[in-house]
């Protein structure tokens, strides 16, 4: 597991390293980063604030079981900044896996840094309200 992490990040400093930067918009598209929307429908959850850093969840109401769905334990537990939630449903974020703990609901928009809604790098899974 630690292995696999580790290759994540050496690729990610490759690329970053071997670009030139000839503007902040051509930078971060070169590398790779995912662009700040969703799709109607969807909802997507990022590593960092403004959403950027690594797509940790990609996902619509129908793909998630009613009780919710994980976030998984190595790509994402702890570590959700920001959410575009696109879809006409309410995602509850919990504080712990099995969809328990504290929680944060976030209706459908844009919360690009969670810290001002005291729930940065905190959700482990999430339930639909729709
Ligand atoms: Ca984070
Ligand atoms: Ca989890």
């Amino acid at each position: 597991m630690l292995g696999r992490k580790s290759q994540v990040l050496g690729a990610a400093g490759f690329i970053a390293a071997a670009v030139a930067i000839p503007a902040p918009s051509a930078f971060a598209s070169a590398t790779g980063a995912t662009p700040a929307v969703a799709a109607p429908g969807e909802v997507r959850m990022w590593e960092d604030p403004d959403y950027t850093g690594s797509l940790y969840v990609h996902t619509t109401p129908g793909q998630c079981p009613a009780e919710g769905c994980d976030i998984d334990g190595w790509d994402g537990d702890n570590e959700i900044s920001s959410v575009i939630n696109e879809t006409n449903c309410t995602v509850r974020l919990w504080d712990l896996d099995g969809f328990a703990g504290g929680y944060v609901d976030l209706g459908p928009g844009r919360w690009g840094n969670l810290e001002l809604q005291g729930f940065d790098n905190k959700a482990e899974s999430y339930t639909f309200y729709c």
